[in-house]
């Protein structure tokens, strides 16, 4: 099984995540903690990493796409996997789609948390003051966004019109109240899928 988790910056994709990871035996892929271990590592793909990912920006496709792709080979053909912040373009998407063919594999869900601009701004600058990353300074939060509603939005229009079961949820308030939502929706969605039965 193959699940996305699809939101802004401070959705709560990471957090929300790890809960799914534990309720539902999936394994959490993040591309943000990916490239974050890579930088602390000093690697070169690591400098050049944290360079972007500083200013705000997104990182090239083609360098994200072959780090997932390996993850997932590594994984193997009967993971269950959650992708946290992959895809975050078109062609992300399209290479996603693409190598999972290969694998015949697809995407079984798509987990796109809802909140509004306000409350993501100040939850990045919360944790910017808690735990000092290098991406959350207010100018970076604003590329960002920006970035965001420029290249990554169109992405969950792109499983929509693929007909990818698609869960849409309120992000706003507690991180247990988000993910009581959450799981309830999965639940309904997970069931009706017969490769799914046993969850
Ligand atoms: P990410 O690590 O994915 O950063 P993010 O979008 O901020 O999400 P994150 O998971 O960390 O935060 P969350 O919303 O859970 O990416 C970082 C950078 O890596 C990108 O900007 C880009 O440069 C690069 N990158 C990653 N993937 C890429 C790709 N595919 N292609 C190109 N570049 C890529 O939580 C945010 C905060 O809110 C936390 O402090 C959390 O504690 C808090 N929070 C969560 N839920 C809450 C709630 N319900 N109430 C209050 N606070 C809450």
């Amino acid at each position: 099984m193959i699940g996305l988790i699809f939101g802004p910056p401070g959705s709560g994709k990471g957090t929300q995540a790890s809960r799914i990871e534990n309720e539902f035996k999936m394994r959490h892929l993040s591309t943000g903690e990916i490239l974050r271990a890579e930088a602390a590592h000093g690697s070169e793909v690591g400098k050049e990493a944290a360079r972007i990912m500083a200013a705000g920006d997104l990182v090239p496709d083609l360098l994200i796409e072959r780090i997932v792709e390996r993850r997932l080979r590594r994984a193997g053909p009967d993971a269950r996997v959650l992708l946290d912040g992959f895809p975050r373009t078109l062609e992300q998407a399209r290479a996603l789609d693409e190598l999972l063919a290969k694998l015949g594999r697809k995407v079984d869900f798509v987990v796109a948390l809802d909140v509004p601009e306000s409350t993501l701004v100040d939850r990045l600058l919360h944790r910017a003051a808690v735990e000092g990353r290098a991406d959350d300074t207010r100018e970076a939060i604003m590329e960002r966004m920006h970035e965001y509603h420029r290249r990554t939005e169109p992405v969950l229009d792109y499983f929509r019109t693929r007909g990818v079961p698609l869960v849409e949820v309120d992000g706003r308030g507690e991180v247990g109240e988000v993910f009581d939502r959450v799981r309830g929706s999965l639940r309904r969605v997970l069931g009706r899928s017969p490769a799914n039965t046993g969850l």
